[in-house]
């Protein structure tokens, strides 16, 4: 596994439906949480990029499927938040059976990051992404995000909380779940979280420089069909003096 594995990641797409997706293919960790949870921040902090990922005081922000590309090709996925309230009902339908299928049927998802404000803990709607997702055997990690905004004690009380809220939820599955104590703002938590995820992702030396590989072949073919046609070949008849 490299250093940062997070880091040096692009942004590549917007999804608003399941035909703007791109088919399944790398490896791909979705971010999901309710809405102003910190999503955005936290793929913000992961990758060490400030505006990779919009982010917002105004909840809802994040209104489709934003993808983002490691240096392997393999994906992140930044998810509309959900239980906002304040959406039209016909577009919080939309965004949640969007979403609803996202998870259940996206092929390459090899884990979900579940971001939870652990001031709140583990809310309805957590625990509804957590039944659909964990009977899959793929592992969740759960960053406990906004610690900076609780004392070191009061940090302590609200991780094991929702740890023990995953585990009482989930008992046949709580060794799937991992929760991290996080921080977009304080950068608490990254390197575990950057490990965990990147192991999951296969972010290794190898693993990029394969892509590395295959994005200049893909480059290499594609210049030569845009290249206009050699010289020479035929000229027409010369002209005798
Ligand atoms: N103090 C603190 N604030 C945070 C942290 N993470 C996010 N925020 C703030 O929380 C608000 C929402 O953050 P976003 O990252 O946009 O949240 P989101 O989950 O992507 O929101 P939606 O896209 O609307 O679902 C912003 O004002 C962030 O600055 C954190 O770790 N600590
Ligand atoms: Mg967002």
């Amino acid at each position: 596994m490299v250093k940062h594995p997070l880091q040096q990641a692009v942004f590549i797409i917007t999804a608003a439906s399941d035909e703007q997706l791109p088919p399944s293919g790398p490896p791909e960790v979705a971010f999901a949480g309710r809405s102003n949870a910190g999503k955005s921040s936290a793929i913000n902090a992961l990758a060490n990029q400030t505006r990779l990922a919009f982010t917002s005081k105004m909840p809802g922000r994040t209104q489709q499927i934003n993808l983002f590309r490691l240096r392997n090709g393999a994906l992140l996925a930044d998810l509309p938040g959900y239980g906002y309230a304040a959406v039209p009902k016909q577009l919080k339908y939309h965004w949640q059976a969007f979403l609803g299928r996202y998870l259940a049927t996206r092929q390459a998802l090899v884990g979900l990051a579940l971001v939870v404000d652990a001031r709140h803990g583990l809310g309805e709607l957590d625990l509804q992404v957590l039944d659909s997702f964990l009977p899959s055997g793929r592992p969740v990690l759960i960053l406990a995000t906004k610690m900076d905004k609780l004392t070191p004690s009061a940090q302590r009380v609200a991780a094991t909380a929702i740890e023990r809220a995953a585990a009482s939820a989930h008992p046949a599955h709580a060794t799937q779940v991992t929760v991290i104590p996080f921080s977009a703002t304080r950068r608490i938590g990254i390197e575990q979280a950057e490990t965990l995820i990147g192991e999951w992702l296969d972010v290794t030396v190898e693993s990029i420089a394969a892509q590395v590989a295959q994005d200049r072949g893909a480059a290499a073919q594609e210049s030569k069909e845009k290249a206009p046609r050699s010289r020479g070949v035929s000229r027409g008849p010369k002209r005798l003096a």
